[in-house]
């Protein structure tokens, strides 16, 4: 899994403040209502516990500050634990933690001990980035197209396929475009014949992924993928809605689907 930075979290709250409008921008509805559509869960102030974890990498300086800074976001009664590994979640479950949050270097979970829900962030980052960009209201087409089709990417596109989208895909792993193609019906974008996309959703560890030959003028693209899928100059030449943040929103699907 491509690691978070502590610099890729700086300023959190005012990254999802930003995201957030764009989010209103492009769908009509904030990133609650979205969760809220998706989900059909509303936050009744559950207490969260966010358990720091030094296995493999470590910590991730500004990771659980920013949990903290997210769950408060989106109105969750949250805390993060003096101790970390086993002995922070003891201490989560001990001070009446509902739900927990952690993650080491390949699984960021939520987990409600209350009614045994758990989310993985990975399928619940795609779902909510997809859904977003399904919910683009100046779309000219059910045609969308996806970039990248791993751990976020197929998700993602299997929740556009569920919407009733046309879905373009692209990944150069043959073996996975091959998996989106015989278990979701995934149409196989030839890059040697592209054609322009009002919506785009875009899952992976690579910049620049977003050939100019797709973009069309205002469209929407959607991506929580780092570092971001389009130069600055090609987003302001066609005008791209862009949603891209690097910790929250995906952090939201997953608190909103263990409701
Ligand atoms: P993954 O490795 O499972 O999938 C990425 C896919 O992108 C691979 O299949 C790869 O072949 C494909 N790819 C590489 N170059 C490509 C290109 N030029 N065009 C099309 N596809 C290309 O990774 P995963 O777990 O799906 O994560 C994707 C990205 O999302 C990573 O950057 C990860 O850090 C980020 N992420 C962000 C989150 C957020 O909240 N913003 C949450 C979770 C992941
Ligand atoms: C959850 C993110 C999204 C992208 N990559 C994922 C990542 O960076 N995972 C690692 C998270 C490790 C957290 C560390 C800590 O500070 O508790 N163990
Ligand atoms: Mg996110």
């Amino acid at each position: 899994m491509a690691l978070l930075t502590p610099n890729d979290l700086i300023n959190i709250n005012r990254q999802l403040q930003e995201a957030d409008s764009v989010v209103q921008k492009v769908t009509g509805l904030d990133i609650k209502d979205v969760c809220q559509a998706l989900y059909g869960t509303s936050p009744l102030s559950e207490k969260v516990g966010i358990v720091p974890v030094t296995s493999g990498n470590g910590i991730i300086g500004n990771f659980s500050a920013s949990l903290h800074a997210i769950t408060q976001y989106f109105g969750f009664d949250s805390f993060v634990t003096d101790m970390p590994d086993v002995s922070g979640y003891y201490e989560a479950v001990q001070n009446g933690a509902e739900i927990i949050l952690m993650a080491d270097d390949h699984t960021f979970l939520a987990h409600n001990i209350k009614n045994g829900k758990m989310a993985n962030n990975q399928p619940c980052t795609g779902v909510i980035y997809a859904e977003i960009a399904s919910r683009y209201l100046k779309a000219d087409s059910k045609d969308v197209l996806v970039m990248g089709l791993g751990k976020v990417g197929f998700p993602g596109a299997a929740q556009l396929v569920q919407k009733g989208f046309r879905v373009y895909g692209y990944d150069p792993d043959a073996r996975l475009l091959k998996r989106a193609v015989s278990d979701l019906g995934v149409i196989p974008l030839d890059p040697a014949n592209p054609k322009k996309f009002s919506t785009i959703f875009e899952a992976t560890p690579c910049a620049n992924t977003i050939p100019e030959a797709v973009l069309s003028e205002n469209c929407v693209l959607s991506t929580p993928g780092i570092p971001c899928a389009i130069s600055e100059e090609l987003r302001k030449k066609y005008d791209v809605q862009l949603v891209a943040e690097p910790l929250g929103i995906g952090t939201a699907s997953m608190l909103y689907s263990v409701l």
